[in-house]
């Protein structure tokens, strides 16, 4: 029992001094969805995998006014979308932002997304003490329709 315990916690203090300067979440494949004349709400996607147990608690970009993290999933037979306070990320597992699914909502956008331009998007991400990082990820912009989407 000692020697468990002593192990858990020289664990925990190795962890806790090695991740300082590391990067708390990998980021892969990020894109968000280029918007048509006149929209002003679109969905950035991408793949998380944390370090650690850690949450993403809120985005934010200079080309949204809002952004929110959100959830989509059917009710009834109706996809619907609602705000999500943190999207959970459990250490070392991938978790994909994706359409149809989790996804960071960019909305009152100041200027229409073009295809093939890029948009700093700042993640901000709390670990299991409720320590705060924010990490900047460069999200390049894609015009891709939803039927493109499917995967069969
Ligand atoms: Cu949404």
């Amino acid at each position: 029992m000692t020697f468990f315990s002593r192990f858990i916690a020289t664990a925990l203090s190795t962890l806790c001094c090695a991740h300082a300067l590391a990067q708390v979440v990998t980021v892969s494949d990020p894109w968000a969805r280029a918007t048509v004349t006149g929209q002003k709400a679109t969905g950035a996607f991408m793949t998380l995998t944390a370090s650690h147990h850690s949450k993403l608690v809120a985005a934010s970009t200079p080309v949204a006014g809002i952004t929110e993290i959100h959830e989509m999933k059917m009710d009834k037979d109706v996809m619907r979308m609602a705000a999500v306070p943190s999207l959970a990320l459990p250490a070392g597992k991938a978790v994909e932002l994706k359409p149809g699914g989790y996804h960071v909502m960019l909305m009152d956008l100041k200027t229409p997304l073009t295809d093939k331009s890029t948009l700093t998007l700042t993640l901000t991400v709390e670990d299991a003490k409720g320590q705060k990082t924010t990490q900047d990820v460069q999200v390049p912009v894609r015009a891709i329709t939803p039927m493109s989407m499917h995967k069969h």
